[in-house]
């Protein structure tokens, strides 16, 4: 039954040739790619801050989002509102996870005591609807960025007392994420960062970001929480240097504290965009490294250098996407969580339907080329051809351990003409396309 999206029908697959703005044109949850159904491979998930409490403000201006629930003044009430809209939103796309910040699904209280009876009191409510539709909790986290009393940081604050509530705060996020049933906890380094060296500690603010997650570890452990943790890279904003730049800061950072067997990444497209980095790039550093966790998938703005969280769109990046994650065997226990949001001129609730249906269709188009083109294995056997020189000879020596630079330099002696080959990269970017082309 509609109560808060009366205009929107329940959204459903009608194939690539609908002109329905309402109906999936590609995402056909049911359809079988390779062992598989669409929606087994893809897990989406609603993001509950940018579908229920994003409000289209920005540096410059207010609020622009019209939805069912404005008005409404009580705290409380307002929440159950949205946590309402939620299911009815996953309902009609089809949705089956969502993922939340312990802040976006219940407000602050006046101190710590009020705002944790407020969580436990949505989190009541929030698993009774969980059950009614079926509906699963991909992860949840802890927002403690926006706060003023996160403006240091929260785990890497100077201050002692800041660090103490957000422990307090994590706790708590684990136990409600647990009686959820989540399959994964995150941790996002919101304001864990610095401004300027020049009144930071560097050395002592990642010793205590390392002790924070060691006391996470162990609190999970006791409460039997046995979901996955998830760190998500981000090299700047709101910090100038975030201290989860990248997957690769983050892997160095858990193997230096002894984290690393307790932690996986969840890849952001538009943060490995800020990093410099392709999103493929950064999912192939997690994937050989044995880390790729789960994924929030946006895009960025090639003219804009901010983390513009717009709805994937890009078949290219998203079919690249795919081909890492299958090439992974899988994302689950992760998913692909939709951390993007509308506009601030797509300020109807309609506008939040079309920018998931956008977002899924790309998605699902992108998974059955990427699946195509690995079945094919024809990148694969152009990169295998082209490190053959590691299969025999003096590369298999090399590759075995059976030679010194002493026994390499007597081998270049006698060697004087190296010939090499060309890399095709123009070849293989139009096999990519015409695999996208014709799917
Ligand atoms: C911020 C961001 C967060 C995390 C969860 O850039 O991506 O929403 O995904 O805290
Ligand atoms: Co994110």
């Amino acid at each position: 039954m509609s109560k808060y999206f009366n205009n929107v029908p329940e959204i459903k697959y009608e194939g690539k040739d609908s002109k329905n703005p309402f109906a999936f044109k590609y995402y056909n949850p049911d359809e079988v790619v390779g062992n598989k159904t669409m929606k087994e491979h893809l897990r989406f998930t609603m993001s509950y801050w940018h579908t229920l409490t994003g409000e289209g403000t920005d540096p410059f201006g207010a609020g622009t989002m019209e939805r069912p629930w404005d008005g409404e003044t009580d705290k409380m009430e307002l929440a159950k509102m949205r946590m309402e809209a939620a299911f009815e939103f996953m309902d009609k796309l089809g949705i089956e996870y969502f993922a939340f910040h312990d802040r976006d699904i219940a407000p602050e209280g006046k101190d710590l005591a009020e705002t944790n009876k407020n969580l436990d009191e949505i989190v009541a409510y929030c698993k009774e609807l969980m059950q009614k539709h079926n509906k699963k909790l991909l992860w949840g986290t802890a927002n403690m960025f926006n706060n003023p009393r996160f403006v240091h940081g929260a785990a890497t604050s100077n201050n002692a007392d800041v660090f103490a509530y957000a422990a307090a705060q994590v706790k708590k996020a684990l136990e409600v994420t647990k009686e959820l049933g989540g399959e994964n906890y995150v941790f996002w380094g919101g304001r864990e960062g610095y401004e300027t060296l020049l009144n930071t500690d560097m050395k002592l603010e990642q010793d205590n970001l390392a002790r924070f997650f060691h006391m996470a570890v162990d609190y999970a452990k006791k409460i039997g929480f046995t979901g996955q943790f998830l760190i998500e890279p981000k090299p700047k904003e709101p910090t100038k240097h975030q201290y989860d730049f990248d997957v690769a800061t983050v892997l160095s950072f858990l193997k230096k504290y002894d984290l690393d067997k307790y932690f996986k990444v969840n890849i952001e497209a538009n943060h490995a965009t800020l990093a410099g980095h392709t999103v493929q790039h950064e999912l192939a550093v997690a994937r050989i490294n044995g880390v790729l966790g789960s994924l929030d998938i946006n895009q960025g703005d090639l003219l804009l250098g901010w983390d513009t969280d717009q709805f994937p769109t890009n078949i290219y990046d998203a079919t690249l996407t795919m081909y890492e994650v299958l090439k992974n065997g899988g994302i689950a226990p992760g998913g692909l969580n939709f951390d993007a949001k509308v506009r601030r001129g797509s300020f109807e609730v309609e506008d939040l339907f079309l920018g998931y249906i956008a977002g899924m269709d790309t998605f699902a188009k992108a998974l059955k080329v990427a699946h195509k083109l690995l079945e094919s294995r024809e990148l694969e056997k152009f990169v295998e051809e082209r490190y053959s020189s590691f299969r025999e000879g003096i590369g298999k020596d090399i590759v075995e351990g059976k030679v010194d630079f002493e026994a390499l330099e007597k081998y270049a002696l006698n060697n004087s003409v190296i010939k090499n080959k060309s890399g095709r990269q123009e070849l293989l970017e139009s096999i990519l396309n015409q695999y996208i082309l014709n799917e």
